[in-house]
């Protein structure tokens, strides 16, 4: 394991944290253990203010309907599901599509509103212990520089969370989303590595935090291992066009496979540290708390790290169809390894191999399968199942956790023929 991978950056961060923390304040790592747990470090332990990622979903009655709450593209209800200020993508609007989620279909997760800002007085600022110089770019500098461009997804960590209570009878707290907190694009910026290295990047330097010029500030750390991979990205183009305001311009963050959140939006800083950094996005909120997982100091629980694989039927929510044979559409994605396989079950029937469709399928994005259906009038429900080629699948059911993060359980898909 490396520390490119999510879960063992986290972990060996936390590590490191509670030594230093406990040092710092003249405890034993056992006392600073149960203060923490006690809740009595909380200060500490916080290393920035704001509320969590639940608590920071208003319901539309609490926005009043506010409308600065909107994102700023057109979010029609036959593509969007009203989450605000989050907007769900609606499966069945990408019947038809190719590979990649259209700007105007892309779901929309905001922990406050969109940022609007102004491209021609942004910069970007590097900064920080572990860089030798402090770097200021403008957007013009950054598409001077060597850029790439790749296809990957960025998830939710909430996707699927209602089915917590619709499916395990444990309602979760936070946006309530089926599954179309997703989206595969082709993004294009500069690799990050490129813009660290420009700043002259120390040996020594360990974590690197992009952080949003949003209300909220929303930032949270990766390590310099994962800062360095070849896909982590500062995105300025979007599926061709210029990144579009909802979705982070003039400059967002890809994080390839971690968890959605570490794609911060409204990029304007980028802190370098030889020190681990710590916010409350990795304390407090994105932890696993519930009766199967334990407290895991200085976080309330197991860290959220790497998304995990799941797949959706490119099909409304209950859906409604005509009877007769028809083919049925969906896709899958898991950030550990391209798709293997992808099996349905009709009413409970035994599973049956799907078609993949034999284009792309790449770790980070998605495979498309499909399957014929001969539908009988009535009430049915399909479930379907994916497999990567590293073995990993989706389970039948999924322990409860209260922020209701990484719901990958098999769902029944409710649908109509009439
Ligand atoms: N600055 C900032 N970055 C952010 C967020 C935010 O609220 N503020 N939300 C994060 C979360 S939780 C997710 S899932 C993704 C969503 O990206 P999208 O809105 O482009 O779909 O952005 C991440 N980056
Ligand atoms: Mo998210």
């Amino acid at each position: 394991m490396s520390r490119k991978d999510e879960y063992e950056y986290l972990r060996t961060t936390a590590e490191e944290y509670v030594f230093r923390e406990s040092k710092r304040l003249g405890l034993s790592r056992r006392r600073f253990l149960e203060l923490s747990l006690g809740g009595a470090l909380g200060a500490f332990l916080l290393a920035c203010d704001g509320d969590d990622e639940p608590a920071a979903s208003p319901t539309p009655a609490a926005t009043g309907g506010d409308a600065s709450f909107l994102p700023v593209k057109d979010v029609p209800e036959t593509l969007f599901r009203d989450l605000r200020p989050n907007f769900e993508m609606r499966w069945n609007a990408m019947q038809g599509e190719g590979y990649h989620v259209p700007n105007s279909k892309f779901f929309v997760r905001n922990h406050t509103r969109t940022a609007q800002i102004d491209a021609g007085s942004w910069r970007l600022r590097v900064h920080g212990t572990g860089v030798e110089r402090e770097l200021e770019v403008t957007l013009d500098d950054l598409r001077r520089m060597e850029s790439r461009t790749v296809s990957r997804y960025v998830e939710c960590a909430g996707n699927g969370r209602s089915f917590f209570e619709t499916i395990g009878g444990q309602k979760a707290s936070g946006t309530q989303w089926l599954l179309g907190g997703i989206g595969v694009a082709e993004w294009r910026g500069v690799p990050l590595n490129v813009v660290l290295q420009e700043a002259g990047l120390k040996p020594s330097a360990r974590d690197v935090m992009p952080a949003g010029l949003d209300e909220r500030q929303v930032r949270r750390p990766m390590s310099v291992e994962k800062a360095l991979a070849e896909d982590t990205l500062l995105v300025y183009e979007m599926n061709g066009e210029p990144l579009p305001p909802d979705h982070g311009a003039p400059v967002r963050a890809l994080v390839p496979g971690w968890a959605g959140i570490a794609n911060i939006k409204w990029v304007g800083s980028v802190e370098v540290s030889e020190e681990p950094l710590y916010t409350q996005w990795n304390t407090e909120t994105y932890v696993f708390v519930g009766p199967t997982y334990q407290p895991d100091p200085p976080s309330l629980g197991p860290r959220v790290s790497s998304q995990n694989i799941k797949s959706a039927l490119e099909l409304d929510w209950p859906a409604t169809l005509q009877p007769g044979r028809q083919t049925l559409r969906g896709r899958a994605w898991s950030p550990a390894a391209p798709i293997g396989r992808v099996e349905y079950s009709i009413d409970g029937s035994a599973y049956v191999e799907a078609r993949l469709d034999g284009g792309r399928n790449e770790a980070g994005a998605w495979a498309l399968f499909e399957f014929d259906w001969d539908a009988p009038a009535g009430e049915h429900d399909i479930r379907v199942r994916a497999t990567d080629t590293a073995g990993n699948s989706q389970p039948d059911t999924v322990p409860f956790n209260e922020q209701g993060y990484l719901y990958n359980g098999v769902v029944p898909h409710p649908v109509r023929v009439a």
